[in-house]
């Protein structure tokens, strides 16, 4: 009852939050009238359908709201372009955001089902890779929390990112069909079709007053169809929309070939069209250079401009000038850039406007994120394959690369060809490419990279030149992540703790948080959060279990490193350490050491093969640890299969120690880092990307920092470095390294895993692993002294989740707001 009362209280855009009398009705009534079946038969899958139906009337009802207040307000509205949303589940969340969790968990409860088997029942939209689209995810949570008026633009793929299996250690991926039995959350918007084209040549022609006019003979043209899923802020505030669009043959396009006999043609042309939105593309921070991703790109991009456009025409119609005001664009990363030149067509070829008005305009519509200073991530597309694709986006690149090579480089530097060639949007070399980075930073108001000293680098290594043009151009906005899945949804249990010792602000106002530290010595708050802990890592251990049979002790201490797999992010070097903790155990049968289990949750790319081999390599080490009586239950491995945001919630809030190893310089930010101190594990980090920020927040007492730093790795980088000389200067690096390619852990079959070593040495060790293991184990030491003093540690990891609520991703939405967007909140209320 006390819930029931306290979720009526929320206002906002849902005018009626529902009692858990209103839900039971509704799902019976959906039950009977939406999925033709009733509750004697029902299955699993009709409970949960028909209980997302009850949902929907909710999050339909502030949907309507939101949308009418917006239109009646006409406020300025930012549009997030990504081709990446790494969503989850929304059952729960939008439960949570509703305020209306704990009502669906009674009026389930009463209808005889368990709210959690009804969440099983739930695919995750897996429509990312990882932190880039998990972040586009929190970012349109907080958004809509925060009533911002705002649109998340991207594709619905039919198959979103693999799932993963093991078979014999190795990595196998399967097809996500996350749609194979519908969506409840999203609504099909056939009247909001759009057509897009493809292809073809340009015609250059004049008019009767001999002005050149480009005509643009596309070649293919496909249909984009949009599915909006709403995104419900929390305690309803407003509901806004993430609007995917998805690929479809033109039908009149077809319809010649068709009548003429072609029917084979007619279907091969669909299923091309119906291609472009079919899968994405699993590679994280690889740019494949593929002509189906280039298009995937364009097709979003150019339907949601056109989008944009419609929406902008119902109130000015030919009036162009207050375009600028309305709208801001958004780009994640340089994936949408494309839609910098295609704004410039719209504006020039169909709106047959000035260049330099239309320019004008773009360069108040869009600004720019940067993930990644990795050079093998940065885009390029070979202008052979833009000329086919788009032609005349090629040639609007190369008019707006003339202009800025001669209107801006030409004035600062005179004459001078080393910059143009360095500055140029079109890299020449044997093949010529456009810079997708260049042009987003030339095409933007705005260009922030995502933690501190990534900002700083994008400005001195990657576009000093372009900071010397344009100074004010760059900024910095730190990432962040949603408390709301991250924290209240994911740890019920601490949550509870939470509202009880800092009230239950803090989902919204994170800082709150910090009242938190006053109980950090409080023997009674310690035991508390421990017990907490120690619960979810039981659950957590069940979980393991049953995906992997392994059985881990949850009186261990849970070392989790959860992330894509990449050798900037340095899984191996964990191993390494694990293979030393190992080693040491069987050459000292009394070995020392605080009981640990290694937890790691990661997906290689399909071609990544060194990536591919580290998952082997781990999976191999762990069968042999986990199996050797030796051990004596010290050391444990786990790789959970088929990592995704549904296992980061369960394994997230287990975690005592949180790995963030990531060569210094490499990783841009991260994200994980946040949510795993958030939920009181301590960070054994380098100071790289937010883990910089991080170690401010926690105070270096909080957190186990190693390794080296931005600056000594370019300095060991410029004056040489040789992997080798640590391989014979530090005996254990030696044998671990000489053992890894023994059939200790292959039995029959040596060299098996040797890809690690021949990359640490004959490759040169790129990411330093060698240079930084030393000062990794010893982190490691430290951290594992801190664990035997029980009081000392639940201290630690308090002050871990109190100090750290600057990483909610509504401060980084502000951040946004007042560096970039300039835009107003726009709260709603319902209609009576
Ligand atoms: F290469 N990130 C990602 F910059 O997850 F585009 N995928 C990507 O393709 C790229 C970046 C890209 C990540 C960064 O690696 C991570 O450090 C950062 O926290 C995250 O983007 C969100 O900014």
């Amino acid at each position: 009852m006390k819930n029931q009362a306290k979720s009526q209280l929320a206002t906002g855009a849902v005018a009626h939050l529902p009692t858990s009398d209103d839900l039971k009705n509704s799902i019976v009534r959906h039950l009977h009238g939406t999925l033709g079946t009733d509750i004697n038969k029902a299955s699993r899958q009709a409970w949960w359908s028909a209980t997302c139906a009850a949902v929907n009337e909710y999050v339909f009802d502030g949907l309507r709201n939101t949308q009418r207040t917006h239109y009646e307000q006409n406020t300025r509205a930012v549009h997030y372009f990504s081709l990446e949303y790494l969503m989850g589940r929304l059952f729960s969340n939008n439960l949570h955001n509703l305020g209306a969790y704990d009502a669906a968990k009674q009026a389930l409860a009463e209808l005889g089902l368990n709210i959690a088997d009804l969440e099983d029942q739930e695919e995750d939209m897996a429509l990312g890779n990882g932190g880039l689209g998990r972040l586009a995810a929190c970012f349109i949570d907080s958004m809509a929390t925060l009533n911002y008026p705002a649109i998340g633009y991207g594709i619905h793929y039919e198959h979103g990112l693999f799932k993963q299996e093991f078979s014999d250690g190795r990595q196998i991926e399967r097809p996500d069909s996350w749609r194979e039995y519908g969506n409840p959350w999203e609504i099909c918007r056939p009247e909001s079709v759009q057509e897009i084209s493809v292809y073809g040549y340009v015609e250059t022609t004049y008019d009767l007053q001999g002005k050149m006019k480009k005509v643009w003979h596309p070649g293919r043209i496909i249909k984009g169809i949009p599915w909006d899923i709403p995104v419900v802020g929390y305690q309803g505030s407003s509901v806004n929309v993430l609007r995917l669009w998805e690929s479809r043959a033109s039908g009149f396009f077809n319809w010649d070939v068709f009548n003429s006999g072609g029917y084979i043609d007619a279907s091969r042309e669909n299923v091309e069209a119906e291609t472009i939105s079919k899968v994405l593309y699993p590679n994280d921070e690889t740019d494949a250079g593929k002509e189906l991703r280039l298009i995937q790109q364009y097709f979003f991009c150019s339907c949601s401009l056109k989008d944009i456009i419609r929406r902008y025409k119902r109130t000015y119609g030919d009036d162009w000038s207050q375009f600028g005001a309305q709208v801001a664009i958004q780009l994640n990363d340089t994936h949408p850039a494309i839609a910098i030149p295609e704004l410039m067509r719209i504006l020039v070829d169909r709106a047959e406007m000035g260049w330099d008005e239309a320019w004008n305009i773009c360069q108040h519509v869009f600004a720019y994120t940067n993930h990644t200073l990795l050079p093998e991530a940065l885009e390029k597309w070979s202008v052979r394959l833009f000329e086919k694709v788009l032609p005349r986006h090629l040639e609007i690149i190369y008019e707006i690369n003339r202009r800025f090579l001669v209107e801006q480089v030409d004035v600062l530097w005179p004459g001078d060809n080393e910059k143009k060639r360095k500055l140029s949007i079109i890299e020449e070399g044997h093949e010529h490419m456009v810079r997708m980075g260049h042009l987003s930073v030339v095409g933007s108001f705005r260009v922030n990279g995502v933690a501190q000293i990534h900002s700083d680098l994008v400005k001195s290594d990657l576009f000093p030149e372009m900071v010397a043009l344009w100074p004010d151009k760059f900024t910095n906005v730190t990432n962040g992540v949603t408390p709301r899945r991250w924290l209240k949804a994911c740890n019920p249990r601490l949550s509870k703790l939470l509202d009880e010792t800092v009230g239950v602000d803090w989902p919204r106002d994170l800082k709150q948080l910090k009242k938190l530290a006053a109980y950090a010595d409080d023997a009674q708050i310690q035991d508390a959060f421990m017990a907490i802990k120690h619960q979810n890592k039981a659950d957590l251990a069940q979980t393991v279990k049953e995906l992997t049979g392994v059985s881990i002790d949850p009186h261990a201490m849970f070392d989790i490193q959860i992330k894509r797999l990449h050798e900037y992010k340095r899984q191996h070097l964990n191993l390494l350490h694990i293979l030393a903790l190992y080693r040491r155990i069987l050459q000292n049968p009394d070995y020392d050491m605080v009981p640990r289990v290694f937890l790691f949750g990661a997906k290689a790319a399909p071609g990544y093969k060194l990536a591919k081999e580290i998952i082997y390599a781990i999976n191999k080490v762990a069968e042999k640890i986990n199996s050797d009586k030796r051990v004596k239950n010290r050391l444990k491995v786990v790789f959970m299969p088929n990592y995704r945001v549904t296992l980061a919630e369960k394994m997230i809030p287990a975690a005592d120690v949180s790995e963030q190893i990531s060569t210094a310089g490499k990783e841009a930010s991260g994200t994980g880092n946040m949510k795993l101190a958030l939920n009181g594990a301590i960070t054994v980090g380098t100071l790289d990307g937010a883990n910089i920020e991080i170690a401010e927040e926690v105070g270096a007492d909080n957190i186990s920092i190693f390794g080296l730093t931005v600056d000594e790795v370019k300095a060991l980088h410029a004056k040489g470095y040789h992997s080798w000389d640590y391989y014979y200067a530090d005996p254990e690096i030696k044998a671990i390294l000489d053992w890894l390619e023994t059939d200790y852990f292959t039995p029959g079959k040596p060299g098996e895993l040797g890809a690690i070593k021949r990359s640490l040495l004959e490759g040169g060790d790129p990411y330093l692993v060698l240079a930084d293991f030393r000062s990794y184990v010893d982190a490691h030491q430290k951290v594992d002294g801190w664990y035997r003093d029980k009081a000392g540690w639940a201290k630690k990891a308090i002050l871990n989740t109190a100090s750290v609520g600057k990483f909610t991703s509504d401060r980084s939405i502000e951040d946004y707001v007042e560096r970039v967007w300039k835009l107003e909140a726009c709260p709603v209320t319902a209609k009576p």
